[in-house]
């Protein structure tokens, strides 16, 4: 897996500018502003390192964690009607380099693809990817856009000749925005697939159960995921976080309808960075993640609100996972 995209997007009314920083810049300057402030939360893009992305393969496979497995089998079992919404010969734009398992379920069921444009903001996976698959399918014109799909994008001009646009964004990471985040990016998708349409995937409410143990997986993998962000500092900020000092806690917030992950001191402890130091006590918590849960209706209407006609909704027979067909804007 790859870093997905989720640097916050500038809003109306944000006084500052956005300032450039290499990533290695960005992340210390981000964990330093999360370590001054109460409560403390950084964004859950840092997850996705080269080890946090092995990581996050790893809980795609748990027993536990239901996602990746139920939206697979929903786009298999609804390949050949998901691709006759597409018609024949469409772009395929994924937001994310994205599972290539996905992405090829569909193309196999499409008629002609034209052209498959993955956008994400590291390179290196993406090249990585789309050379995968244009040697799979030759006919196929890959484009991959090295870019932040949650700013204002550019994309190549259509292919002639080609279909409809359409976005490709699974995985309910959709969910892993705030509210505010998740609209802005449906407006920023709806723009570059005016006339075409989107297909996202969104994890829906239901048994609290059923959440914990999907992030309290019994291997301690999802625990691992979230301990990387703190050795990952120590390997490229230099910190000395002690990850046996810190306890991962995920539980589900009823009233915002999301899984929180946060990593909780265990004792009162003092983590020095670019030169300051900052007090931890025991118990206090950094927050690292918010994976939004959604019922059908309160997706589409969000996702009418960005200016999406909300079209048919793709469920498993047990109501865990969502796949919703959303016509863009003309
Ligand atoms: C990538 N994203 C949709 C995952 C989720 O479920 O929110 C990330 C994850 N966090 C813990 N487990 C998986």
């Amino acid at each position: 897996m790859l870093s997905r995209g989720l640097i916050r997007p500038l809003e109306a009314g944000d006084s500052e500018p956005p300032e450039v920083r290499s990533p290695a810049g960005a992340f210390a300057h981000d964990m330093m502003r999360a370590l001054a402030s109460r409560p403390r939360s950084i964004s859950p893009k840092y997850f996705y390192d080269a080890q946090g992305s092995q990581l996050f393969d790893r809980i795609c496979e748990l027993p536990e964690y239901y996602p990746t497995r139920t939206e697979l089998r929903i786009l298999t079992q609804n390949a050949r009607e998901i691709a006759a919404h597409m018609g024949p010969r469409a772009e395929i734009v994924e937001f994310g380099a994205g599972s290539l398992r996905k992405i090829r379920l569909l193309l196999d069921a499409m008629d002609r693809p034209a052209r498959y444009l993955p956008i994400d903001i590291s390179g290196e996976h993406l090249a990585q990817s789309a050379a995968a698959l244009q040697r799979d399918y030759p006919g196929l014109d890959v484009r991959p856009v090295e870019a932040d799909y949650t700013q204002r994008l550019l994309l190549p001009a259509r292919l002639p000749g080609a279909g409809q646009r359409v976005g490709f964004f699974p995985g309910s990471t959709i969910g892993n925005f705030t509210p505010p985040e998740a609209l802005h990016f449906l407006e920023i998708a709806g723009q570059v697939l005016r006339g075409g349409a989107l297909l996202v995937g969104a994890d829906l409410i239901k048994d609290p159960a059923v959440l914990h143990a999907a992030y309290n997986d019994a291997q301690g993998v999802t625990a691992a995921f979230n301990l990387n962000l703190l050795a990952r500092a120590n390997r490229e900020l230099g910190t000395r976080f002690a990850l046996d000092q810190f306890a991962h806690s995920a539980f589900y917030n009823a009233p915002h309808q999301r899984v929180e992950m946060h990593l909780v001191s265990r004792r009162r402890q003092k983590i020095a960075l670019g030169g300051e130091g900052y007090e931890i006590e025991e118990g206090e918590a950094l927050h690292t993640e918010n994976s939004h849960k959604f019922t059908v209706d309160g997706f589409r209407a969000m996702a009418q609100r960005a200016g999406f006609r909300p079209g048919p909704v793709w469920i498993d027979q047990d109501r865990l996972f969502s796949v919703h067909w959303l016509r863009a804007p003309n």
